[in-house]
C-alpha cells in the first residue's frame, strides 16, 4: 500500500467520498463532492473536495492538475446552483497556522453575506 492510499484509508474526507460517513451532498461529478460545511461559517458554506486524496490544493495541482481544474469548476457550479451571484468567497486554507484541520485538499465555498477584508 502507499503512503496515500494509507493516508486516505482513515482520511475524514475520503470516508465521506466512500460514504462510510455521512455528508449532505449538493453536487458530485466524475472529480468532485460538494458537500455542505458541518459548522457553516456564512448562510452558505459548502466544501468542494477532489475524489483523489492529497493533502492540500497545490499537492493536488503538483499530482493530478485535471482534478484541481475540476475542483474550480464545481466551485463556480456550486456557486451557480447556490445563487451566489452577488459573490462568494473560496479559501483553501493551507498548513495548521492558516487552520487548516481537515489534510485532504479542499475549497471552502462561503456566500450569502458580505465578506470582510482581510481575512480573520
Ligand atoms: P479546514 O480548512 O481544514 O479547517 O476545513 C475543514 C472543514 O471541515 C471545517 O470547516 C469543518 O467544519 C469541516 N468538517 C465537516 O464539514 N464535517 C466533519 O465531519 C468535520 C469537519 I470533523
Amino acid at each position: 500500500m502507499t503512503d496515500q492510499e494509507t493516508a486516505a484509508d482513515d482520511c475524514l474526507f475520503c470516508r465521506i467520498i466512500r460514504r462510510e460517513i455521512p455528508a449532505d451532498v449538493v453536487l458530485e461529478d466524475e472529480h468532485t463532492l460538494a458537500f455542505r460545511d458541518i459548522s457553516p461559517q456564512a448562510p452558505v458554506h459548502v466544501l468542494v473536495i477532489p475524489k483523489v486524496h492529497h493533502p492540500d490544493a497545490a499537492a493536488l495541482a503538483a499530482a493530478a492538475p485535471e482534478a484541481l481544474v475540476a475542483l474550480v469548476e464545481a466551485v463556480g457550479a456550486v456557486a451557480d446552483q447556490e445563487g451566489l451571484w452577488e459573490g462568494y468567497r473560496t479559501v483553501f486554507n493551507t498548513g495548521a497556522r492558516a487552520h487548516q484541520t481537515v489534510f485532504h485538499a479542499h475549497a471552502h465555498v462561503l456566500g450569502g453575506r458580505d465578506m470582510a477584508w482581510p481575512p480573520g
